[in-house]
């Protein structure tokens, strides 16, 4: 006779056999929890990324630049929407996570609490940090959990433009005068390494990754994700004309990878602890703008309510 299966053997087997789990099945309690971790930091992420760009609105340098930048930011907005939905989904109120965002218990990319000085830091986010994103989020397309894989597809599609604006910013810059590539490479200097860190810690010093790659939660490890990034990346650079601040990266042709140096898990650790260069500005503009979009919120609520008995009304 056959062993009755468990709970957690029958979830498995639907993972193995790449069946998306929703919001209605049955889940390990653990599941849920590092699905509300994970997709809330990323959510979070989303909404405080716009802070370093958004620096820039008033200074973009034309119309057309400042169009795009507007609209690259609104979308980061509306990613975290999507995010903040499909967290929801888990059973966790918005109010709670954005709570544990503020009171510093959330995590949120150690990516955004580095500073954006000049215009040229505005392309190399795009190219870079949303260039890091992209890479990691390709992959959580076919993350196990369906809402979470259906916000992802629609957050790719914007974010390719991103990128690409970036880039078309430091192409330009590069193919300007000495002082604008100048610029560039010391933008390029400064994110690189931040940009690395994106992936989280190496494999054999990430906590979460061996159950979070069993429940298909992540399909590539930190390192492989980041692997990727430096083999796309290299060869942009080259198009540039600049050089990655990385003495120790070459083309390894047995492995069919680029080597790259050290990474500095110190700083990275320091700026998780909150002693980035902007963390302590971050949160304080955070806060401020969750404060002066109360009446906003209320409004919105007011008026979903007034529909609502509309409807009530129309049906009786
Ligand atoms: N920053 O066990 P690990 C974007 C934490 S881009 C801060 O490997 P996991 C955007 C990690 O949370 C960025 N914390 O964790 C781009 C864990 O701490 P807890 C957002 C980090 O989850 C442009 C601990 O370190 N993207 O949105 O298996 C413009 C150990 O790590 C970081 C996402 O969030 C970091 N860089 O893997 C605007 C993608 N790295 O939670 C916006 C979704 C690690 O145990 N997230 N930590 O206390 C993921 O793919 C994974 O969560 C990570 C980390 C790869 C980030």
């Amino acid at each position: 006779m056959d062993a009755i299966k468990s709970f957690e053997d029958i979830f498995q087997q639907r993972i193995d056999d790449e069946q998306k789990i929703e919001a209605r099945d049955w889940m390990p309690d653990a599941y849920r929890k590092s699905l509300i971790r994970q997709i809330s930091q990323h959510a979070h992420s989303e909404i405080v990324g716009m802070l370093p760009e958004g620096n820039w609105i008033s200074r973009a340098p034309s119309l057309k630049r400042k169009l795009a930048l507007l609209a690259k930011i609104q979308d980061e907005a509306g990613h975290g929407l999507y995010l903040y939905s499909a967290t929801e989904t888990l059973n966790i109120s918005r109010e709670e996570l954005i709570e544990q965002l503020h009171s510093g218990k959330a995590k949120y990319s150690s990516i955004f609490n580095y500073p954006t000085l000049t215009w040229a830091d505005i392309g190399a986010i795009g190219w870079l940090v949303d260039g890091a994103a992209i890479m990691n989020q390709v992959a959580l397309c076919r993350t196990s959990y369906g809402p979470y894989a259906r916000a992802m597809v629609r957050i790719c599609k914007e974010e390719s433009f991103h990128q690409r604006q970036g880039y078309d910013i430091l192409l330009t810059m590069c193919r300007g005068s000495k002082e604008q590539k100048d610029m560039v490479q010391d933008a390029v200097n400064r994110w690189w390494w931040p940009s690395l860190m994106m992936f989280g810690p190496n494999d054999d010093a990430s906590p979460n990754s061996t159950q979070s790659l069993k429940w298909k939660i992540k399909r590539l490890s930190n390192d492989e994700l980041r692997q990727r990034f430096v083999d796309m990346t290299v060869p942009q650079a080259e198009i540039l004309g600049i050089k990655l601040p990385d003495p120790l990266l070459s083309y390894n042709v047995e492995r069919g990878h680029y080597d790259f140096g050290p990474i500095d898990w110190d700083e990275f650790y320091q700026v998780l602890a909150g002693n980035g260069p902007c963390n302590k500005e971050r949160m304080v503009a955070r806060i401020k703008a969750h404060k002066e979009g109360a009446w906003v919120r209320e409004a919105a609520m007011a008026y979903a309510e007034k529909q609502k008995q509309k409807r009530v009304k129309t049906v009786a």
